[in-house]
């Protein structure tokens, strides 16, 4: 079976709250639904969300580069020959999401071809993931409130909590508060998005440490290198990189860098191809991971459980699986369910998700 066309479709979803964070915030989901289609009548589809404050890519930037690189370079060529389009997509750099997506469109088009779930075919641990559900920047009360809100309504009891503001103080507030609001049981940790120095950060963490958080992520830059090193060394819970480890190779570096000491895993920036090199390197090094949330609609949350279920490391810890809640709309048929703080895998072939024709032309750019 070939490739015989790929599609980048440009959309626009509102959020009803938009997530703020350290580097950056999100209004609109601005993603880019690429479709595989093959010569056997197959489609597979994954979502790109371009994220310019973390990898430098738009949406023009996706649809360009697949539409006058990739889609010429891959037409043509077998659905399953995974490692020769990989070789192919590596002639360019960077554009992750963009590659990402392509990679799991083709999962798609493998497990439709095969009758099997892709989560099946990637390791089959398990047909669900526990929610861990991320909670932008505002005010103390607002975020206790919305993070009991989640508790209530979809059970979810782990939360990570954007960090890296400056005084150090708000942010010190809004955990304590998540704290009292949520009581001992609840799962807190923290993502800076580099906003803080090392020194910030190892302040930040004395406090932190007493209300009891369970990970930290990219609290200081990973190219303050000595600084970082000094911290990671200090920290007293897994020290977590995400957007200074992208790449399996950005993954080696870190760990054996000191500039981390666990992982997240995003779909969005590594598919399944390259997410599966992450993992297995992770697991050989010792190194734990969490499956991260790049502010993914349905879909890309779908990719996120496919694969964090697919295998016992990625499915230890809770992923983060419940931003989508924040969109105004989505462009699948069946819309995504977290009960009991749980999000089940789609138990149909392929990715196991359909999008909604009606949906996609109301909120596509392009025409
Ligand atoms: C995260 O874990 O950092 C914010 C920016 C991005 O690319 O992903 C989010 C969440
Ligand atoms: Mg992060």
């Amino acid at each position: 079976m070939k490739i015989a066309a790929i599609e980048a479709v440009p959309y626009a979803i509102p959020y009803t709250k938009p997530l703020r964070f350290a580097s950056g915030e999100v209004h609109t989901a601005e993603h880019v639904l690429v479709r595989v289609h093959t010569d056997e009548g197959l489609t597979g589809v994954a979502d790109a969300p371009p994220r310019p404050f973390t990898y430098g890519e738009t949406q023009a930037s996706v649809t360009g580069v697949i539409e006058r690189i990739f889609a010429p370079q891959l037409t043509g060529m077998d659905v399953l020959a995974r490692e020769r389009i990989h070789a192919r997509l590596h002639r360019t750099v960077g554009n992750p999401a963009a590659k990402a997506a392509i990679d799991m469109a083709l999962w798609d088009i493998a497990g439709q071809s095969l009758g099997l779930p892709v989560s099946r075919l990637l390791g089959g641990w398990s047909d669900s993931m526990r929610v861990a559900h991320m909670l932008g920047f505002d005010t103390p009360e607002r975020m206790a409130a919305e993070a009991e809100r989640m508790r209530d309504t979809y059970g979810i009891t782990t939360f990570k909590v954007k960090v890296g503001q400056r005084p150090v103080r708000l942010d010190i507030e809004v955990c304590r508060a998540l704290r009292d609001a949520l009581g001992g049981e609840a799962e807190l940790y923290v993502d800076g998005n580099r906003g803080w120095t090392a020194s910030e950060s190892a302040a930040a963490l004395r406090e932190l440490d007493a209300i009891g958080i369970t990970l930290a992520e990219e609290l200081c830059p990973a190219d303050d290198v000595l600084g970082r090193r000094w911290l990671v060394r200090n920290c007293p819970v897994p020290f977590v990189a995400d957007e200074s480890a992208t790449t399996p190779a950005e993954v080696t570096r870190s760990l054996l860098d000191g500039a981390a000491t666990a992982i997240s895993i995003k779909t969005a920036r590594t598919g399944f191809t390259h997410s599966q090199r992450v993992l297995f390197q992770c697991e050989g090094m010792g190194a734990e991971v969490v499956m991260g949330n790049q502010i993914d609609g349905q879909l890309g949350t779908v990719c996120t459980a496919v694969f964090g279920a697919a295998h016992a490391s990625s499915a230890r810890r809770p992923g983060e699986l419940s931003n989508f809640l924040d969109m105004s709309d989505d462009l699948l048929t069946e819309p995504l369910a977290i009960t009991d703080g749980v999000l089940a895998v789609p138990d149909l072939p392929g990715l196991g998700v359909a999008i909604d024709p009606e949906k996609l032309h109301r909120y596509r750019q392009d025409h």
